[in-house]
Protein backbone atom coordinates (compact mmCIF):
# COMPACT_ATOMS: atom_id res chain seq x y z
CA UNK A 1 0.00 0.00 0.00
CA UNK A 2 1.07 3.89 -0.97
CA UNK A 3 1.97 6.00 1.86
CA UNK A 4 -0.47 8.62 0.41
CA UNK A 5 -3.59 5.47 0.99
CA UNK A 6 -2.21 4.46 4.59
CA UNK A 7 -2.78 8.19 5.42
CA UNK A 8 -5.86 8.55 4.03
CA UNK A 9 -7.27 5.27 5.56
CA UNK A 10 -5.51 6.40 9.35
CA UNK A 11 -7.19 9.83 8.86
CA UNK A 12 -10.97 9.29 7.40
CA UNK A 13 -13.78 8.75 8.94
CA UNK A 14 -15.49 5.74 6.92
CA UNK A 15 -13.45 2.92 8.27
CA UNK A 16 -14.22 -0.29 6.27
CA UNK A 17 -15.92 1.79 3.07
CA UNK A 18 -12.32 3.25 2.98
CA UNK A 19 -10.45 1.02 2.49
CA UNK A 20 -12.75 -0.58 0.23
CA UNK A 21 -12.81 2.18 -1.32
CA UNK A 22 -9.04 2.59 -1.76
CA UNK A 23 -8.75 -1.01 -2.48
CA UNK A 24 -10.12 -1.05 -6.04
CA UNK A 25 -7.77 -2.05 -8.46
CA UNK A 26 -8.79 -2.10 -11.82
CA UNK A 27 -8.43 -5.21 -12.62
CA UNK A 28 -10.67 -6.36 -9.60
CA UNK A 29 -13.28 -3.48 -9.75
CA UNK A 30 -16.67 -4.43 -11.16
CA UNK A 31 -19.50 -2.19 -12.21
CA UNK A 32 -21.65 -3.00 -9.40
CA UNK A 33 -18.91 -2.20 -6.55
CA UNK A 34 -19.01 1.12 -6.99
CA UNK A 35 -19.41 3.00 -3.70
CA UNK A 36 -19.95 6.43 -4.94
CA UNK A 37 -23.51 7.50 -6.13
CA UNK A 38 -22.49 9.40 -9.44
CA UNK A 39 -20.51 6.13 -10.95
CA UNK A 40 -21.80 3.41 -13.00
CA UNK A 41 -24.66 1.93 -13.81
CA UNK A 42 -27.85 2.83 -12.30
CA UNK A 43 -29.73 -0.74 -10.77
CA UNK A 44 -31.48 -0.26 -7.61
CA UNK A 45 -28.82 -0.39 -4.49
CA UNK A 46 -27.00 -1.86 -7.46
CA UNK A 47 -28.34 -5.52 -7.21
CA UNK A 48 -27.48 -7.12 -10.24
CA UNK A 49 -29.85 -7.21 -12.97
CA UNK A 50 -30.91 -10.22 -13.88
CA UNK A 51 -34.07 -12.44 -14.76
CA UNK A 52 -33.06 -15.31 -13.29
CA UNK A 53 -35.00 -15.65 -10.52
CA UNK A 54 -33.54 -18.90 -9.31
CA UNK A 55 -32.79 -19.35 -5.53
CA UNK A 56 -33.68 -14.96 -5.07
CA UNK A 57 -35.16 -13.93 -2.17
CA UNK A 58 -36.84 -10.39 -3.05
CA UNK A 59 -37.02 -8.79 -6.80
CA UNK A 60 -37.25 -5.21 -7.71
CA UNK A 61 -39.04 -4.61 -10.87
CA UNK A 62 -39.53 -0.92 -12.38
CA UNK A 63 -42.61 0.10 -14.09
CA UNK A 64 -42.04 3.11 -16.06
CA UNK A 65 -45.88 3.91 -16.80
CA UNK A 66 -48.03 7.06 -16.16
CA UNK A 67 -50.26 6.07 -18.78
CA UNK A 68 -53.46 5.90 -16.79
CA UNK A 69 -52.43 9.58 -14.72
CA UNK A 70 -55.42 11.67 -14.08
CA UNK A 71 -53.58 15.13 -13.16
CA UNK A 72 -50.16 16.30 -13.56
CA UNK A 73 -48.20 13.07 -15.47
CA UNK A 74 -44.17 12.36 -15.00
CA UNK A 75 -44.51 8.93 -12.97
CA UNK A 76 -42.99 7.07 -15.52
CA UNK A 77 -39.73 8.89 -15.04
CA UNK A 78 -40.15 7.49 -11.02
CA UNK A 79 -38.23 4.16 -11.47
CA UNK A 80 -34.85 5.53 -12.59
CA UNK A 81 -35.03 8.56 -10.28
CA UNK A 82 -35.67 6.10 -7.15
CA UNK A 83 -32.61 3.87 -8.20
CA UNK A 84 -30.51 6.89 -8.57
CA UNK A 85 -31.49 7.79 -4.83
CA UNK A 86 -30.98 4.13 -3.72
CA UNK A 87 -27.38 4.65 -4.47
CA UNK A 88 -26.74 7.64 -2.39
CA UNK A 89 -28.47 6.05 0.61
CA UNK A 90 -28.12 2.24 0.85
CA UNK A 91 -25.16 2.00 -0.81
CA UNK A 92 -23.02 4.72 0.29
CA UNK A 93 -24.29 3.63 3.99
CA UNK A 94 -25.15 -0.28 4.13
CA UNK A 95 -26.41 -1.09 6.12
CA UNK A 96 -28.90 2.29 5.85
CA UNK A 97 -29.63 3.72 9.38
CA UNK A 98 -31.74 2.85 11.90
CA UNK A 99 -31.55 -0.88 10.03
CA UNK A 100 -28.83 -3.00 11.82
CA UNK A 101 -28.01 -5.47 9.47
CA UNK A 102 -27.35 -4.99 5.75
CA UNK A 103 -29.74 -7.02 3.38
CA UNK A 104 -27.35 -8.21 1.62
CA UNK A 105 -26.32 -10.59 4.64
CA UNK A 106 -28.17 -14.20 3.79
CA UNK A 107 -30.94 -12.17 1.31
CA UNK A 108 -30.76 -12.54 -2.41
CA UNK A 109 -32.11 -9.88 -3.95
CA UNK A 110 -31.82 -9.06 -8.14
CA UNK A 111 -33.01 -6.17 -9.73
CA UNK A 112 -35.16 -7.23 -12.28
CA UNK A 113 -35.26 -4.27 -14.18
CA UNK A 114 -37.89 -2.57 -15.94
CA UNK A 115 -40.94 -4.33 -17.65
CA UNK A 116 -41.06 -3.68 -20.86
CA UNK A 117 -44.33 -3.04 -23.10
CA UNK A 118 -45.65 -0.23 -25.78
CA UNK A 119 -46.52 2.83 -24.56
CA UNK A 120 -49.77 3.89 -24.63
CA UNK A 121 -51.36 0.77 -24.72
CA UNK A 122 -52.64 -0.09 -21.05
CA UNK A 123 -54.15 -3.52 -22.24
CA UNK A 124 -50.15 -4.45 -23.14
CA UNK A 125 -49.08 -2.53 -19.87
CA UNK A 126 -51.08 -4.91 -17.56
CA UNK A 127 -50.41 -8.06 -20.11
CA UNK A 128 -46.76 -7.42 -19.91
CA UNK A 129 -46.87 -6.86 -15.89
CA UNK A 130 -48.92 -9.78 -15.50
CA UNK A 131 -46.36 -12.05 -17.13
CA UNK A 132 -43.09 -10.77 -15.58
CA UNK A 133 -45.01 -10.52 -12.06
CA UNK A 134 -46.63 -13.48 -12.15
CA UNK A 135 -42.81 -15.10 -13.23
CA UNK A 136 -41.39 -13.71 -9.62
CA UNK A 137 -44.68 -15.25 -7.86
CA UNK A 138 -44.61 -18.49 -9.33
CA UNK A 139 -40.77 -18.30 -8.41
CA UNK A 140 -41.51 -17.81 -5.13
CA UNK A 141 -40.35 -14.61 -4.47
CA UNK A 142 -40.93 -11.53 -2.73
CA UNK A 143 -41.73 -8.05 -4.80
CA UNK A 144 -40.67 -4.30 -4.51
CA UNK A 145 -42.42 -2.59 -7.47
CA UNK A 146 -41.08 1.06 -8.27
CA UNK A 147 -43.87 3.07 -10.02
CA UNK A 148 -44.92 4.44 -12.55
CA UNK A 149 -48.77 5.64 -11.84
CA UNK A 150 -50.80 3.69 -9.15
CA UNK A 151 -52.09 1.25 -11.37
CA UNK A 152 -48.89 -0.56 -11.63
CA UNK A 153 -49.94 -1.96 -8.06
CA UNK A 154 -53.01 -3.76 -9.66
CA UNK A 155 -51.19 -6.52 -11.99
CA UNK A 156 -48.80 -7.21 -8.52
CA UNK A 157 -51.68 -7.76 -6.29
CA UNK A 158 -53.43 -10.11 -9.09
CA UNK A 159 -50.52 -11.92 -9.39
CA UNK A 160 -50.27 -12.45 -5.17
CA UNK A 161 -53.64 -13.07 -4.81
CA UNK A 162 -53.60 -15.63 -7.27
CA UNK A 163 -51.26 -17.52 -5.39
CA UNK A 164 -52.25 -16.28 -1.61
CA UNK A 165 -55.79 -15.69 -1.41
CA UNK A 166 -57.96 -12.65 -0.92
CA UNK A 167 -54.53 -9.94 0.59
CA UNK A 168 -54.75 -7.58 3.51
CA UNK A 169 -53.78 -4.14 1.74
CA UNK A 170 -51.80 -1.58 3.61
CA UNK A 171 -52.30 1.61 1.87
CA UNK A 172 -50.52 5.07 2.35
CA UNK A 173 -52.14 7.45 -0.09
CA UNK A 174 -53.95 10.83 -0.21
CA UNK A 175 -56.57 9.22 -2.03
CA UNK A 176 -58.30 6.13 -1.55
CA UNK A 177 -58.26 5.06 -5.17
CA UNK A 178 -61.09 2.80 -4.27
CA UNK A 179 -63.74 4.90 -6.60
CA UNK A 180 -66.03 3.20 -9.45
CA UNK A 181 -65.67 5.45 -12.31
CA UNK A 182 -65.85 3.16 -14.88
CA UNK A 183 -62.55 2.56 -16.27
CA UNK A 184 -59.46 1.10 -14.82
CA UNK A 185 -56.95 3.54 -14.03
CA UNK A 186 -54.71 5.00 -10.85
CA UNK A 187 -57.63 6.56 -8.96
CA UNK A 188 -60.08 3.37 -9.38
CA UNK A 189 -57.57 -0.36 -9.15
CA UNK A 190 -58.56 -0.75 -5.86
CA UNK A 191 -62.45 -0.64 -6.61
CA UNK A 192 -61.88 -3.26 -8.99
CA UNK A 193 -59.35 -5.46 -6.74
CA UNK A 194 -62.36 -5.12 -4.12
CA UNK A 195 -64.59 -6.45 -6.47
CA UNK A 196 -62.55 -8.90 -8.20
CA UNK A 197 -61.57 -10.53 -4.39
CA UNK A 198 -57.94 -9.94 -4.68
CA UNK A 199 -58.07 -7.72 -1.48
CA UNK A 200 -60.11 -7.94 1.73
CA UNK A 201 -61.17 -4.23 2.80
CA UNK A 202 -62.56 -5.24 6.30
CA UNK A 203 -58.61 -6.80 6.42
CA UNK A 204 -56.61 -4.17 4.83
CA UNK A 205 -56.40 -0.65 6.05
CA UNK A 206 -55.46 3.21 4.19
CA UNK A 207 -53.92 5.74 5.88
CA UNK A 208 -53.58 9.22 5.24
CA UNK A 209 -56.56 9.33 2.87
CA UNK A 210 -58.00 13.09 2.69
CA UNK A 211 -58.95 13.51 -1.00
CA UNK A 212 -61.30 10.65 -1.79
CA UNK A 213 -62.56 7.86 0.52
CA UNK A 214 -63.12 4.48 -0.15
CA UNK A 215 -66.31 2.95 -1.65
CA UNK A 216 -65.67 -0.66 0.39
CA UNK A 217 -65.21 -1.50 3.93
CA UNK A 218 -61.63 -0.54 4.72
CA UNK A 219 -60.06 0.37 7.57
CA UNK A 220 -59.40 4.24 7.49
CA UNK A 221 -56.67 6.41 9.38
CA UNK A 222 -57.17 9.63 7.14
CA UNK A 223 -54.80 12.48 7.14
CA UNK A 224 -56.66 13.96 10.02
CA UNK A 225 -56.93 11.05 12.69
CA UNK A 226 -52.88 11.24 11.72
CA UNK A 227 -52.07 14.49 12.86
CA UNK A 228 -51.76 13.74 16.31
CA UNK A 229 -50.26 9.92 16.08
CA UNK A 230 -46.98 8.58 16.23
CA UNK A 231 -45.41 6.51 13.66
CA UNK A 232 -45.50 3.63 16.55
CA UNK A 233 -49.14 3.77 17.13
CA UNK A 234 -50.14 3.99 13.88
CA UNK A 235 -47.89 1.16 12.95
CA UNK A 236 -49.67 -0.38 16.02
CA UNK A 237 -53.04 0.08 14.77
CA UNK A 238 -52.08 -1.29 10.93
CA UNK A 239 -50.72 -4.72 13.18
CA UNK A 240 -54.10 -5.29 14.59
CA UNK A 241 -56.08 -4.78 11.42
CA UNK A 242 -53.97 -7.06 9.37
CA UNK A 243 -52.92 -9.77 11.88
CA UNK A 244 -51.21 -12.55 10.11
CA UNK A 245 -52.71 -12.69 6.72
CA UNK A 246 -50.67 -12.20 3.65
CA UNK A 247 -50.19 -8.40 3.47
CA UNK A 248 -49.39 -6.09 0.45
CA UNK A 249 -47.81 -2.55 0.67
CA UNK A 250 -48.55 0.03 -1.48
CA UNK A 251 -46.82 3.04 -0.70
CA UNK A 252 -47.94 6.27 -2.97
CA UNK A 253 -45.95 9.32 -1.76
CA UNK A 254 -48.59 11.36 -2.05
CA UNK A 255 -49.90 9.74 1.36
CA UNK A 256 -47.12 12.40 2.85
CA UNK A 257 -47.38 16.02 3.16
CA UNK A 258 -46.16 17.75 -0.46
CA UNK A 259 -44.09 19.77 1.66
CA UNK A 260 -41.62 16.58 1.50
CA UNK A 261 -43.11 14.48 -1.62
CA UNK A 262 -44.26 17.59 -4.08
CA UNK A 263 -42.78 15.54 -6.74
CA UNK A 264 -45.95 13.94 -7.47
CA UNK A 265 -49.09 13.48 -9.91
CA UNK A 266 -51.79 14.45 -7.29
CA UNK A 267 -50.93 16.23 -4.61
CA UNK A 268 -52.72 17.32 -1.52
CA UNK A 269 -51.86 19.40 1.19
CA UNK A 270 -51.73 17.44 4.59
CA UNK A 271 -50.57 14.44 5.47
CA UNK A 272 -47.69 12.21 6.80
CA UNK A 273 -44.16 13.62 7.69
CA UNK A 274 -41.53 11.81 5.69
CA UNK A 275 -40.26 11.05 9.23
CA UNK A 276 -43.60 9.74 10.25
CA UNK A 277 -43.56 7.33 6.72
CA UNK A 278 -40.58 5.30 7.62
CA UNK A 279 -41.27 5.21 11.54
CA UNK A 280 -44.29 3.00 10.29
CA UNK A 281 -42.61 1.00 8.10
CA UNK A 282 -40.15 0.27 10.42
CA UNK A 283 -42.62 -0.94 12.91
CA UNK A 284 -44.28 -3.40 10.01
CA UNK A 285 -41.13 -5.59 10.58
CA UNK A 286 -42.78 -9.18 11.46
CA UNK A 287 -45.65 -8.44 9.17
CA UNK A 288 -46.26 -11.42 6.56
CA UNK A 289 -45.60 -8.85 3.85
CA UNK A 290 -45.14 -10.86 0.14
CA UNK A 291 -44.96 -7.68 -2.12
CA UNK A 292 -45.03 -4.00 -1.67
CA UNK A 293 -44.16 -0.98 -3.93
CA UNK A 294 -43.38 2.76 -4.26
CA UNK A 295 -45.49 4.39 -6.80
CA UNK A 296 -46.14 8.24 -8.03
CA UNK A 297 -42.97 9.48 -8.12
CA UNK A 298 -43.28 12.50 -10.53
CA UNK A 299 -39.52 13.63 -11.25
CA UNK A 300 -40.45 16.63 -13.44
CA UNK A 301 -42.49 18.25 -10.75
CA UNK A 302 -39.47 18.00 -8.18
CA UNK A 303 -36.32 19.39 -9.61
CA UNK A 304 -34.42 19.05 -6.23
CA UNK A 305 -34.84 15.08 -6.77
CA UNK A 306 -36.32 15.20 -3.15
CA UNK A 307 -39.07 13.23 -3.66
CA UNK A 308 -37.20 10.69 -5.56
CA UNK A 309 -34.58 10.92 -2.42
CA UNK A 310 -37.50 10.03 0.33
CA UNK A 311 -39.22 7.29 -1.99
CA UNK A 312 -35.88 5.65 -2.49
CA UNK A 313 -35.64 6.03 1.93
CA UNK A 314 -39.10 3.99 1.69
CA UNK A 315 -38.24 1.36 -0.61
CA UNK A 316 -35.15 0.51 1.48
CA UNK A 317 -37.04 0.13 4.34
CA UNK A 318 -39.51 -1.79 2.67
CA UNK A 319 -37.05 -4.17 1.41
CA UNK A 320 -36.23 -4.83 5.33
CA UNK A 321 -39.75 -5.41 6.02
CA UNK A 322 -39.55 -7.85 3.04
CA UNK A 323 -36.31 -9.39 4.35
CA UNK A 324 -37.71 -9.96 7.80
CA UNK A 325 -41.14 -11.53 6.20
CA UNK A 326 -38.63 -13.62 4.28
CA UNK A 327 -37.15 -14.87 7.25
CA UNK A 328 -40.16 -15.87 9.17
CA UNK A 329 -41.60 -17.60 6.21
CA UNK A 330 -38.57 -20.08 5.47
CA UNK A 331 -38.67 -20.90 9.31
MN1 LIG B 1 -52.77 6.32 -5.20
Amino acid sequence: MTDTKKSLQDTMVHGDMTKKFLGYEAEHTSVLEMLTPFQGIQSFLRLPYQRDLEGVDISVYGIPSDISTSNRPGARFGPRAIREQSLLLGVYSDPFPPHKHSLRDNMKMVDYGDLAFEFGYVEELLRVSHEHIGRMVDAGTHTLGLGGDHLVTYPAIKEHARKHGPLSLIHFDAHSDDTNMGALHHGSMFWYACEENLIDPTRSIQIGVRHTLPEHDFNVLSGEDIIDMKGTEIAQRIREVVGDNPCYISLDVDGMDPAFTPGTGTPVPGGLTSMQQRQILWHLKGLNVVGADVVEVSPPYDPTGQTANIAAGCAIDLMHVLAESRKLNNK
